[in-house]
């Protein structure tokens, strides 16, 4: 029985500094490596659920009605109509203020509102891990868009994620360099699967990215930048490096994204405390110490291909908004 008329949720995208990348079951969406994000502020997702009034969910997603992420959402709702045992159908309207489907993590922020939305609409009760689990089953990195902060997938049997510190612990600011829009080729799903079935390289991912986790978390804990522009930019080429090498190759970056990751290495060099990571796309997300970001921007902007620049505080704990019966 719902619980309320209306919920209003918003949850922010993450960007992980070790990845995941990679299933063990693709069913349940289990990761085959743990990861761990930091929460983006400014990039986030607001979906208004409520109960449709027919027996069909009514979709819209930045106001499209159709096409493959309308489908996904579908397919979600239906898994938690099985899992919580319901039946009703639902009207669920969704914004995102950044651009979608291009390597920003919309589906962690879409799926984490979704989850976080149906959670509290149907008055399930979820515990904060479950909600984890929930969302993951979405998307593996809208686990972590469930906390706030730094936030790190447990590799457990039904992997969670939980927070491991908070965004006041140490709080970094990211520039995101944007140099390309359109939607990518291929999606994270058929990408990983096409690393994991055809790089030689995945099993030496999946070989090194504990010891990445354990190195990420030490530097976190000790606010060693060094440490953790070193362990991030590392485990996200070996990342680039599973998915160039899948066959036939998958490669998302623009000469503008290989520019990027010249011109932050040059500023760190310099003495900016900057590093560069990169999602399954062309956009390069890069994380400097709070203090450094607007003149990052500027850098950032004057790279060639460089089409805009965005810009984030880290944080993200979601907010959910309630319309009593
Ligand atoms: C991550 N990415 O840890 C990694 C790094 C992209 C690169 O998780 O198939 O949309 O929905 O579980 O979460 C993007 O993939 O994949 C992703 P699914 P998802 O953020």
């Amino acid at each position: 029985m719902s619980g309320h008329n209306k919920v209003l949720v918003t949850a922010c995208s993450n960007l992980a500094l070790v990845k995941y990348w990679g299933k063990a079951e693709s069913m349940t969406n289990q990761p085959a490596t743990g990861s761990l994000s930091i929460g983006l502020d400014g990039l986030s997702t607001t979906t208004e659920l409520s109960l449709a009034a027919g027996s069909e969910d009514e979709i819209s997603l930045n106001t499209i009605q159709s096409g493959k992420s309308i489908d996904r959402v579908r397919t979600y709702l239906d898994l938690c109509r099985r899992l919580y045992g319901f039946e009703q159908h639902f009207r669920a309207i969704t914004h995102n203020d950044f651009p979608t489907g291009s390597g920003l993590a919309s589906s962690a922020s879409g799926m984490a509102a979704l989850a976080l939305a149906i959670n509290q609409l149907m008055a399930l009760e979820l515990s904060a891990k479950q909600l984890s689990q929930l969302a993951r089953r979405g998307s593996g990195s809208a686990a972590r868009s469930v906390f706030g902060g730094f936030v790190e997938v447990v590799m457990v049997a039904d992997a969670f994620a939980r927070q491991f510190a908070s965004a006041e612990h140490w709080p970094l600011s990211v520039v995101i360099a944007i140099t390309d829009l359109a939607e990518k080729a291929v999606g994270s799903g058929e990408a990983m699967l096409r690393s994991a079935t055809t790089s030689p390289y995945y099993q030496g991912w999946l070989d090194s990215h504990p010891d990445d986790l354990t190195l990420l978390k030490q530097a976190i804990s000790n606010r060693d930048f060094e440490l953790l522009a070193e362990v991030s930019e590392s485990n996200c080429l070996k990342m680039h490096a599973t998915i160039i090498t899948s066959r036939p190759p998958i490669l998302y970056w623009t000469p503008a994204t290989l520019a990027l990751i010249h011109k932050i290495r040059q500023l760190r060099a310099a003495g900016c405390p900057v590093f560069f990571t990169i999602d399954a796309g062309p956009q390069v997300q890069a994380v400097c110490l709070k203090g450094s970001e607007q003149r990052l921007e500027q850098e950032l902007q004057q790279v060639p291909g460089v089409i805009r620049t965005l810009r984030s505080e880290l944080g993200g704990s979601p907010h959910i908004q309630v319309c009593p019966p």
